[in-house]
């Protein structure tokens, strides 16, 4: 990601009345927007490319879904090093995909990806090696999250791996004030003001629904998977991996 403008969406007060979606100012500024915002996205980017390395077997297909400008394709392409593979990168954000498509040139992958205009609840998945949800279940409605995890879990290979990486949030409300607050702390340290943190959180609100940990671990086993482990978590922002 060659590109790097300055997220300085919330510095107008007006966004905080249209609730946030990904449109062509969010894809514009979008790897400085989520680098300043999730803590450790540049950690979960690497280990995608550590897991790929470790875990695609030849000839698999690989997913990611909700691709945005395609950092977690890019890990991927860059970690699998078995011969015969994949990429299906799908976002439902036309801007979002004409930036990762202009992007990915530059970065010439040795594992092709296709780039596909799509809801990621309607994309078939099959003969699965690794299937990444970095920060994407989030925004799929409630009601929707079952579906997809079971889709996922059909289509992937016995030695295949779900991992999924999402904002979470706590059930115990000292614990959830103090999450928020250490996150809060992180954005203002990336330079973001309190203006800002608040708008984006009004704009945020019904857009992402986080769910607990424990949450997510019984859908993940409701929907046939064997086993998870968390990896990863700083604040309030987990990844997990999940297996047959
Ligand atoms: C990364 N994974 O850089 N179908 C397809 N795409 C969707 C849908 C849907 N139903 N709902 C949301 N999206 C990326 C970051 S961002 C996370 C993912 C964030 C897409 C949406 O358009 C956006 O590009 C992405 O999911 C979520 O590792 O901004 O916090």
């Amino acid at each position: 990601m060659s590109e790097n403008h300055r997220d300085t969406i919330y510095r107008n007060p007006e966004q905080q009345h249209t609730a946030f979606v990904f449109d062509r100012q969010v894809a514009r500024v979008f790897p400085d927007m989520i680098r300043r915002s999730v803590p450790g996205y540049a950690t979960v980017i690497d280990m995608v490319a550590v897991l790929a390395e470790a875990y695609v077997q030849p000839g698999a297909v690989c997913y990611d879904l909700g691709c945005s400008l395609g950092a977690s394709s890019l890990a991927l392409a860059r970690g699998i090093t078995v011969p015969g593979c994949r990429i299906v990168a799908v976002d439902n954000s036309p801007e979002m995909l004409e930036r990762a498509r202009q992007l990915t040139p530059q970065q010439a992958p040795n594992t092709p990806i296709d780039w596909v205009h799509g809801d990621v609840m309607d994309v078939p998945i099959e003969n699965a090696s690794m299937v990444v949800l970095n920060f994407t279940l989030q925004f799929i409605p409630l009601h929707a999250r079952m579906a997809l995890l079971r889709r996922i879990r059909r289509g992937l290979r016995p030695d295949g791996l779900l991992l999924l990486s999402e904002k979470i949030t706590f059930q115990d409300p000292e614990q959830e004030r103090l999450q928020i607050e250490m996150h809060h702390a992180f954005k203002r340290a990336n330079g973001y003001n309190d203006l800002e943190i608040s708008r984006k959180r009004s704009a945020l609100e019904k857009v992402l629904v986080p769910e607990t940990l424990e949450k997510h671990r019984t859908r993940i086993a409701e929907a046939g998977f064997g086993r998870t482990d968390l990896w990863f978590q700083c604040f309030n922002f987990i990844s997990l991996v999940a297996r047959p």
